[in-house]
């Protein structure tokens, strides 16, 4: 007991003492990704001044520098739909129980995750109402009002928007919140080809937010009947992969949802021939969880690293004054620096504060995860020169001032393809073929994401989630990606030994 309590003594004095080292300087981690990845998560996004804890537990506060993130993100993807045609609009944050228990059978899985307003002030409401957790019960009451005729088609809507989940399991900040931003598009179409065109379209959208944007390398496909969403025809969607932890991690979802929902809700339409007909839909969104999948990928000991494209400042110009040096010659070429890079159309910032070194600055935006930084000093300027950093790979390179807008770009470019070229080298050493239940076993205990010939049966999915159960969580489907390797006649399910259908990543998710 005595030597316990010596051991703990010691160990918490010892993490006290990180801490206080920590509180003095305001800087370091005091967890590594590899050593303990939740940990450095958490501390990583407080301190890289993206999230800042709520007293609301699973509810953050979602600071500028993740903001400016998603503002980003959001600007793309806005810009893309509509050139679709798609409009944006905005329904309440309320749903009203009967609007909401409308379509039953999607919801009773859900429903312990809804929440309720059941008052004003001391007042009970005479009939409580809900908070959206998606907004398909919200809209489509109005898609049916709104669409008569078959020049009412497409009615192709999105909404940015917050929803909320009342989720229970172990919250984590973008990952799993009971309140997050999204886009949810819900658009409506004559014909079934028209919608399952749309579903791809937005797909390739999501793609390009992950690998274009975030330097992030996902994985297209098609989600399984067991994992798709179930008031849907069929769901796809972009699948991305953390090797620290190997989970898999839906990044963003495409439904068709075929006609299920224009039963219910009573969306119909007058076709050319003038017969009543029903629509198709598709519903599709993605959320601030993308800023979490970024985190966790591209994140390091030293804090965020933050690919060029998303962000807020892609260049920190820091002066480096010396006693007896020109200190007014480096903050008037810091002062030109910046000005340049702005005019070119960088987000460039210089950091002037005077009551922290040099030293102290380097360390505090790379916890931040600017991408590039550029020193000045007092020999750059005497060799009219600037000094750059690299964040993902600490690399130093001089340029000539007179070359600053050029080399800027390839090298932040050049950090962009860097970043998602290292995530995607990651990425495929954990991904492991299988043909056998014992090699399934084998892999998953190695953290790998599984790509395995399956029978493409859901009882067949019930069984391996059963056979996996343990306290890392159960393996399931991920997706069966849209590019299929060969499958040879007579290959078994790895699951059940029946014949194979098809290949699919299977793995242990978010
Ligand atoms: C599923 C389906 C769908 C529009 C999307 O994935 C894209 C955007 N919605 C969302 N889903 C629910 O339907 C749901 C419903 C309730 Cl009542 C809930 F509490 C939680 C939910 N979570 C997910």
């Amino acid at each position: 007991m005595a030597g316990g309590d010596t051991k703990n003594s010691s160990s918490n004095a010892k993490s006290r003492k990180k801490k206080e080292v920590k509180k003095e300087t305001g800087l370091g981690l005091s967890s590594k990704k590899d050593e303990n990845f939740g940990e450095w998560y958490s501390e990583v996004v407080v301190s890289g001044e993206l999230i800042e804890y709520y007293d609301i537990s699973g509810c953050y506060i979602l600071r500028p520098w993740t903001m400016s993130i998603w503002e980003i993100m959001q600007a793309f993807f806005d810009a893309e739909i509509k050139k679709m045609k798609i409009k944006n609009c905005y329904f309440p944050l309320f749903v009203s129980p009967s609007v909401l228990q409308k379509e039953k059978d999607h919801i009773e899985g859900f429903a312990p995750e809804v929440a309720w307003v059941t008052k004003s002030g001391q007042t009970d409401l005479e009939v409580p109402i809900a908070i959206r957790p998606t907004s398909e019960t919200v809209m489509y009451p109005y898609y049916s009002k709104w669409i008569r005729g078959h020049r009412d088609l497409p009615l192709k809507l999105n909404q940015w928007c917050n929803v909320v989940r009342w989720e229970f399991s172990n919250p984590t900040p973008f990952i799993r919140s009971r309140e997050f931003l999204w886009q949810e598009g819900h658009t409506a179409f004559a014909t079934k080809e028209e919608a399952d065109k749309e579903v791809l379209e937005i797909l390739e959208l999501y793609r390009c937010i992950y690998e274009e944007y975030l330097a992030i390398p996902v994985i297209k496909g098609k989600k399984s009947e067991h994992e798709k969403f179930a008031g849907g025809l069929y769901t796809t969607s972009v699948e991305a992969f953390v090797p620290q932890t190997g989970r898999g991690i839906q990044g963003a979802t495409s439904h068709c949802l075929g006609q299920n929902f224009a039963k219910m809700f009573e969306i119909n339409f007058e076709n050319e021939k003038g017969e009543k007909a029903m629509v198709w839909q598709n519903s599709w969104a993605y959320s601030t969880r993308t800023i979490g999948v970024m985190v966790m990928v591209h994140g390091d000991d030293k804090g965020l690293v933050l690919p060029p494209k998303v962000a807020a400042v892609q260049v920190i110009v820091i002066p480096v004054p010396y006693k007896d040096a020109d200190t007014d010659g480096i903050i008037k070429a810091c002062e030109a620096t910046v000005e340049t890079l702005i005019k070119s159309g960088f987000r460039a910032e210089v950091d002037f504060r005077e009551n922290y070194s040099p030293g102290w600055k380097y360390s505090n935006w790379e916890l931040k995860g600017v991408p590039l930084r550029i020193e000045i000093g007092p020999k750059d300027l005497a060799n009219q020169q600037v000094r750059c950093v690299r964040r993902d790979n600490s690399s130093k390179i001089d340029i000539p001032m007179d070359k600053l807008v050029v080399q800027v770009e390839e090298i932040l470019a050049n950090i962009q393809q860097n970043l998602f070229d290292v995530a995607k080298q990651k990425r495929d050493a954990c991904i492991q073929i299988v043909k056998t239940w014992d090699e399934f076993m084998e892999a998953l205990s190695h953290k790998k994401m599984i790509l395995a010939p399956w029978c493409d049966e859901e009882e067949v999915e019930k069984d391996v989630k059963a056979r996996t159960k343990g306290e890392m969580g159960a393996a399931k489907s991920l997706c069966s990606p849209f590019e299929q390797p060969a499958l040879d006649e007579g290959t078994l399910c790895f699951a059940s030994s029946k014949p194979a259908k098809k290949w699919t990543y299977w793995g242990r998710s978010y």
